[in-house]
């Protein structure tokens, strides 16, 4: 296999920044984007000024107003930096194609065919970089690596504003001193497991047998050795070609009652408007979804079309009825609840997946 080019892309400070461009008042104020301190919100990110005083992201609001009593907390815009992400989505793909999203603000990008800047990862990164700021007037860290693992990496070694480059040759080096807790996937628990075992760095991690990290961490245990020596062979996903999306919930005790299973709708919808979200620039809902299995296992699905006058899809009133008449067809206690919708790529996506599924046999 030859080698591959990956670009990882990580905005600086996301929400913040954003904020502070639409405000440019606020900017060197430390200023945070959240739920109010006063109904228990939590922080969604804050900008570095607001960081150098112990504040993070999903940290309580009151405890961030303790830092740092001067925070502006601000509410979330998630319709702007939706927005932005769609215009950084449009510069990467005057680059590539081959892009994988990880949030709003973070992506994956595959450039080996890119012949862009001379095939060039690192002078295409400092090209989006540079777009990203005279357009959008924003930052974001790039890494530039031979894989998603290690370009991850580099997008966090020097941010914000930052770009970092490992090279194919420069990987064996690097890995010498990285702290496992670089490693995706390493938390807390793992990191202190691996201390136990003497590896602190991915080069002692690479000294603890085989056997010995399969015996400790199951599969990952496998995984890890793989990290340590700065191997990951997985590929940068365009998305799969979605048909729908679903969230459900199994209830603890059976529900028999009206008022509770609509009350357990609209904390499914919460999370559905979540999770869409995260695809919706790839994704138009064509049909809702309510799904209901009864205390017999018995189970039915209902669905409808949403209106294409520009009727929005998460109409709650139109989710009630839906829920309301799957429930008459069993008329007896639910033990799940499901939520969901139908959709339909977007037209520039299936363009780019007729594409793909032509070419993107690894
Ligand atoms: P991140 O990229 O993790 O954080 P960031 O962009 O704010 O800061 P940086 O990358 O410079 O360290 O997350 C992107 C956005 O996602 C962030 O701006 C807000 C949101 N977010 C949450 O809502 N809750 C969270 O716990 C995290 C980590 C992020
Ligand atoms: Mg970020």
């Amino acid at each position: 296999m030859s080698q591959r080019k990956i670009i990882h892309i990580d905005a600086d400070s996301f929400y913040a920044s954003v904020e502070m461009r639409e405000n440019p008042s606020l900017q060197g104020l430390p200023l945070a984007v959240g739920g109010p301190a006063e109904s228990r919100g939590v922080i969604a990110t804050c900008n570095y000024e607001a960081r150098r005083f112990g504040v993070h992201s999903a940290m309580p609001s009151s405890r961030a107003r303790q830092h740092c009593p001067d925070l502006i907390i601000l509410k979330p815009r998630f319709d702007l930096y939706r927005e932005v992400s769609r215009q950084f989505h449009e510069i990467f793909r005057r680059y590539t194609q081959r892009i994988e999203p990880l949030s709003l603000d973070e992506a994956f990008l595959d450039v080996t065919a890119s012949s862009a800047q001379r095939g060039s990862a690192t002078l295409i990164a400092q090209d989006i970089r540079q777009c990203i700021k005279r357009e959008l007037q924003l930052t974001v860290s790039a890494g530039i690596a031979p894989n998603k693992f290690l370009a991850k990496v580099g997008s966090d070694w020097d941010k914000p504003d930052g770009c970092f480059t490992i090279t194919p040759e420069q990987v064996a080096d690097f890995m010498l001193d990285l702290p496992v807790s670089r490693i995706n996937g390493v938390g807390a628990v793992t990191e202190a497991k691996l201390a136990k075992l003497g590896a602190r760095t991915c080069g002692e991690l690479q000294h603890i047998p085989l056997d010995v990290l399969l015996r400790q961490f199951g599969k990952y245990g496998a995984r890890l050795a793989q990290l340590a020596h700065g191997q990951d062979q997985r590929e940068v996903r365009t998305s799969r070609v979605r048909k729908s999306i679903s969230v459900e919930n199994t209830f603890s005790r059976d529900i028999a009652d009206e008022q509770t299973m609509q009350s357990a709708l609209e904390g499914l919808l919460d999370e559905l408007e979540n999770r869409f979200h995260r695809i919706e620039e790839q994704y138009r809902p064509h049909k809702r979804v309510v799904k209901v299995k009864f205390d017999d296992f018995n189970q039915t699905t209902i669905e409808e079309t949403i209106a294409d006058n520009g009727e929005h899809w998460l109409n709650n009133v139109a989710y009630r009825g839906l829920l309301a008449r799957a429930w008459r067809r069993g008329n007896r206690p639910v033990r799940l609840l499901g939520a969901g919708l139908r959709l339909t790529p977007h037209k520039l996506e299936n363009r780019e997946q007729l594409a793909l599924f032509g070419a993107d046999q690894d």
